[in-house]
């Protein structure tokens, strides 16, 4: 099979996106005053290309899924074949469809140890409203009714529905609309950088685990039910902990019986170089979101791993959990992201990273520390993240205030071919874990260009004394 390529009306579907469309996360204003948005039209590998005649080489792997890469002819052909055979049916009627069985077996095969069964949804944010939904189920059944609140961390990101937004602890977000809903508390994240700059990284693991066993002797042990994080922060800024904090942080939930909640949205399916984050991490969590890399992006998929203690409990008690999703395990969607597993099995991608592209990545990234204006260049596995400070050996900022440098550096990288992300002060990356070792160089020859470019004007820009720390340090996702 072959990838039509048709000739679009860009400026028609320009004027549709201003007249009709409403993007997520968006500001609908600066939409309309460019006049619609770029329209990407076709992908191959780790390569963009965008109805203006643009090459763009994609460093987001799309929004962090695309861990596969593009234009895999076997993963239309699965959902092809599967959409012939069978598009829908569900599994409410004590019914089933091959594919979400054979995955959830997958799944449990990767997840390894008590993580033996796999409830599915459609996205991240319906995962983690899974969990919600299922952690407080499972203290009702066992009898401890009390155990409500659910603590994740400033800056985390759990998505976008009520539950998601709640978890997450993105302050810009909770402001729209009153979130969060009540019984979700949150505590520091693990940010040396920007938080703690200089500090001892052992103090500091032991500094930010301590406050979550803080907030649980403040609320209350016998009230808290779970804790939420991710292995590494993504949409936070590529927040990498110190080594022992999830050591220490699973030793907390132990202490106090509280279930632990890994969300591998971004860093599940090898992002890390191992399957999933905790692995990496070494720690054992009860309940573990996934999502993006579980299909790569090619249809919407997503899936909650779930201890066989609380599934026993469930089960012992008897009673349905009433609570799931018409497209739960979607045939068409189970089948491209069973394909995809086979693809990163077949190809060894988490061995590529682990010892191949991944280490490559952190070389060629670290080579921008010699720049005047990089504070911290910082990967993990094939995740990395450019931190732009004013003052070189500080965490000092352009203007005074988090978030000018970012935007201005990501917006000449993307001119020059590379789509990457800025969080606040922050350059992010996460590129396809097929990306090779040529296409890594020009990512880092393109920020290094971009940062020499916006030198000159960051500079002129009237700086502002650096602002007091903040608790919460984070600002809208940019
Ligand atoms: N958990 C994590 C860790 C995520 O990164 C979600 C849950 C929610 O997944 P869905 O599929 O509902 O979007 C995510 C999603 C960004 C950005 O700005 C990141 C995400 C979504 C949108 C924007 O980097 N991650």
């Amino acid at each position: 099979m072959t990838a039509v390529i048709r000739n679009y009306d860009i400026p028609a579907l320009r004027k549709m996106d201003v007249d009709h469309h409403l993007a997520p996360q968006q500001d609908w204003q600066a939409i309309q005053q460019m006049g619609g948005s770029r329209i990407i039209t076709r992908a191959e590998g780790s390569t963009l290309y965008d109805g203006d005649g643009n090459t763009i080489l994609d460093g987001m792997a799309g929004l962090w899924c695309v861990n596969i890469g593009y234009g895999r002819d076997e993963m239309a052909k699965v959902a092809y074949d599967q959409m012939l055979e069978l598009p829908y049916y569900n599994t409410f009627f004590k019914t089933a469809t091959p594919p979400p069985l054979m995955l959830a077996k997958k799944l449990a095969e990767l997840l390894g140890g008590k993580l033996k069964h796999v409830f599915f949804n459609n996205s991240g944010s319906e995962a983690n409203d899974t969990i919600l939904r299922l952690v407080r189920h499972y203290w009702d059944v066992k009898g401890q009714p009390k155990r409500k609140i659910i603590i994740g961390r400033h800056n985390g990101y759990h998505g976008s529905t009520v539950a998601g937004v709640s978890l997450g602890g993105m302050k810009a977000m909770h402001e729209q609309g009153d979130f969060p809903i009540p019984g979700i508390e949150h505590v520091m994240q693990p940010y040396l950088f920007g938080d703690a700059l200089g500090e001892d990284p052992a103090a500091f693991a032991e500094r930010a685990a301590s406050a979550i066993e803080e907030r649980i002797l403040e609320v209350g042990a016998e009230n808290v039910a779970a804790f939420i994080g991710e292995p590494v922060q993504g949409a936070g800024g590529v927040i990498i902990p110190p080594a022992d904090y999830w050591t220490r942080v699973e030793a907390i939930c132990r202490k106090y019986g509280i279930l632990l909640i890994c969300d591998e949205v971004i860093c599940g399916f090898g992002r890390l170089g191992e399957w999933f984050g905790h692995q990496h991490f070494g720690v054992k969590p009860d309940l573990v979101a996934m999502a993006k890399g579980l299909s790569s992006g090619y249809l919407p998929i997503s899936a909650v791993g779930v201890s066989s203690e609380i599934v026993d409990t469930l089960r012992n008690a008897g009673g349905e959990f009433i609570h799931g999703y018409t497209y739960s395990g979607h045939p068409a969607a189970a089948a491209v992201a069973l394909k995809n597993i086979e693809i990163m099995e077949r190809e060894k991608l988490i061995e590529r990273v682990q010892t191949d592209i991944g280490p490559y990545f952190a070389q060629a990234l670290a080579s921008l520390n010699d720049h005047p204006l990089v504070g911290e260049a910082r990967t993990l596995g094939l995740i990395g993240g450019v931190e732009i400070v004013s003052k070189k050996g500080t965490n000092e900022r352009f203007t005074g205030k988090e978030g000018h440098a970012g935007p201005v550096v990501r917006d000449i990288c993307i001119r020059n071919g590379l789509m990457v992300r800025a969080i606040r002060d922050t350059i992010v990356m996460s590129p396809p874990l097929v990306i090779t070792r040529e296409e890594v160089d020009r990512l880092v020859a393109i920020i290094r260009a971009a940062l020499d470019e916006a030198a000159p004007a960051l500079r002129a820009a009237p700086q502002a004394p650096p602002a007091p720390p903040v608790e919460e340090n984070e600002v809208a996702l940019g």
